[in-house]
């Protein structure tokens, strides 16, 4: 079987949230010697991606989407052991802003920034927003990456700015922000330094940011 047909195999299981073929297939993936950040972004990213859009046209129920979600942390346990990259890219506090419990998003993000080589401090969800700033104080991370999935809490991210303003940590720590509801031009008018609509962006915009602040070459 082919590189393709394996990634899409997983794809379709994610979204199917068949949780008890999934770690199989995950590790037929392996073993067929596909690359495991590709059975990440490929397979599992894109199916939970694929049942999120499926649900926005009343394709897919909510229960669904946690079967997707539980099938695609399944195949995350079976790939995870395979990225051996030492957490030395910089140090993301991540978390899901207060009032809003949608983690699966955020999720996607913490496992790819850490396949990728980052050291991520998860905050979980409903995140008091205080807590984010006294994490990076107490961290002194690099970055920090705020997630929200309704409306009603995206202006929480802007008050987490605020704060971080206030603490005189801005000049210390860059800001990322993400979630459905999120655009690149809210991301400016809150005055976050990146943003991304997907985990695979999301590590993109993790190193540049990097780079910016020259902690990270390459
Ligand atoms: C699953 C789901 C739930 C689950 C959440 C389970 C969980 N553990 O996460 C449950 C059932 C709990 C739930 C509850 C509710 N939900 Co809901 N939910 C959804 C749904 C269907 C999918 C969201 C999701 O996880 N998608 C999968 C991920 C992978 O999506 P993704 O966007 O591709 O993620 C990527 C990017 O966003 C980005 N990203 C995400 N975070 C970050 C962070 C950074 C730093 C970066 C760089 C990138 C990044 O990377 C991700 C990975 O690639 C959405 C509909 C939708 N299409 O968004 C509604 C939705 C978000 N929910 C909604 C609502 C209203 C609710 C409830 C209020 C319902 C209710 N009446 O009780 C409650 C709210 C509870 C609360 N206080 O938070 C609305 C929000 C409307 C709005 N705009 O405000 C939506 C849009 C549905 C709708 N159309 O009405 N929900």
């Amino acid at each position: 079987m082919g590189d393709q047909e394996l990634l899409d195999r997983l794809k379709d299981a994610v979204v199917q949230g068949d949780g008890k073929k999934i770690r199989k297939l995950a590790q037929e993936t392996l073993d067929a010697g596909v690359d495991p950040y590709k059975a990440l972004t490929e397979g599992c990213a894109r199916g939970i991606e694929i049942a999120s859009e499926k649900y926005c046209r009343n394709e897919m129920f909510i229960l669904e989407i946690i079967l997707s979600a539980e099938a695609m942390y399944a195949a995350f346990d079976v790939l995870k052991p395979c990225f051996k990259e030492k957490a030395e890219k910089g140090k993301v506090v991540l978390g899901v802003v207060g009032g809003d419990v949608h983690d699966i998003g955020k999720n996607v993000v913490k496992l790819l920034l850490e396949a990728a080589g980052f050291e991520v401090i998860d905050l979980g969800k409903n995140v008091p927003l205080k807590g984010f700033v006294e994490k990076i104080k107490e961290t002194d991370a690099d970055i920090v990456g705020m997630s929200a999935f309704m409306t009603v809490s995206i202006l929480g991210m802007y008050e987490v700015i605020k704060m971080i303003e206030g603490e005189g940590l801005r000049d210390k720590v860059k800001i990322m922000v993400g979630g459905a509801p999120i655009t690149q031009e809210f991301a400016g008018q809150i005055g976050a330094d990146g943003y991304a609509k997907n985990g695979r962006d999301g590590v993109k915009v993790a190193e540049k940011l990097m780079m910016e602040k020259g902690g990270f070459t390459s």
